[in-house]
């Protein structure tokens, strides 16, 4: 058997994609509506206040295209504290014009490809920081789940570990050449949700993303093994924003 990487696991995420039933909101009357964006405002404040004493982290997108019409994203310490925020939500006045259109259950993972060995990481404030990351108020989010293949001679968890070390100090070169310009997260969803990974990208410029997805479909790692599900990407949504998405 290979080894298995080894991982270190912080936060829990919840990626909530939803859609909003438009006949039910442009029907609805001034009262109703006002009620319910009133509403929205008030979690979207709680969730703030979570955030800003770094219990967890929220970030309310935008989607663009069919698939949904907007994403809340949030990481909480525990898959309990998920599952309230989310039943929360479901009992609220917003959430009622709302339709389910996606949802993507994962935790927060660093894998060992990179660690320096012999140090305990958890010691190392970055990585902690890495582990719990208050998400970026960037202009833009992009989401996809993926996996690395098992097939044939393209089997990702039949490599060894210095092969597959190897190839991921590659990945994580053209990575870096976006630092500043695209953030990563990766969470793991092996064993919670139907890929293995969800891989969460935030950036001000929307093509950065095009860029740095298609130049690692060059390399390795992405060109023989990753396999990939759906992409959503979407834009910030603020307190005004959604106002004025929400405006009949
Ligand atoms: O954690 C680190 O920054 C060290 C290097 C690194 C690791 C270990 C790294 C860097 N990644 C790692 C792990 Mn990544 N990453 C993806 C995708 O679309 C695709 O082709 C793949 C989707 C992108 C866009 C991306 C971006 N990465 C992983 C893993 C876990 C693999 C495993 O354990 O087998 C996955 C699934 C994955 C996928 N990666 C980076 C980036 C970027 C931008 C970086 C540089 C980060 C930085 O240096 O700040």
């Amino acid at each position: 058997m290979s080894e298995a990487a080894q991982t270190l696991e912080g936060w829990y995420a919840l990626h909530d994609f939803r859609s909003i039933d438009w006949i039910a909101w442009t029907a609805a009357d001034d009262e109703e509506r006002g009620l319910a964006l009133d509403e929205l405002n008030a979690f979207l404040k709680q969730w703030q206040s979570v955030e800003d004493g770094k219990q967890g982290s929220t970030a309310f997108y935008s989607i663009v295209g069919q698939k949904a019409d907007f994403v809340l994203m949030h990481l909480r310490e525990t898959l309990e504290e998920l599952n309230e925020l989310e039943t929360a939500f479901n009992k609220s006045a917003f959430a009622a014009f709302t339709i389910p259109a996606h949802s993507y259950v994962s935790v927060v993972e660093l894998s060992n490809y990179m660690g320096q060995p012999g140090s305990d990481p958890l010691q190392n404030p970055e990585i902690v920081a890495r582990l719990k990351p208050i998400l970026p108020k960037w202009n833009h989010i992009c989401f996809y789940p993926m996996n690395k293949r098992r097939q044939g001679n393209d089997n990702w968890y039949m490599l060894s570990m210095d092969e597959r070390k190897e190839m991921m100090r590659s990945h994580g070169m053209i990575g870096r050449k976006y630092a500043g310009k695209v953030k990563q997260i990766i969470t793991g969803s092996v064993g919670f949700d139907n890929w293995e990974w969800g891989v969460t990208l935030f950036a001000d410029e929307a093509l950065q993303f095009k860029k740095l997805v298609y130049e690692m479909r060059f390399d390795e790692v992405s060109a023989r093994f990753g396999d990939f599900g759906d992409f959503y990407v979407g834009n910030r949504l603020t307190e005004e924003k959604v106002a004025e998405m929400l405006r009949v």
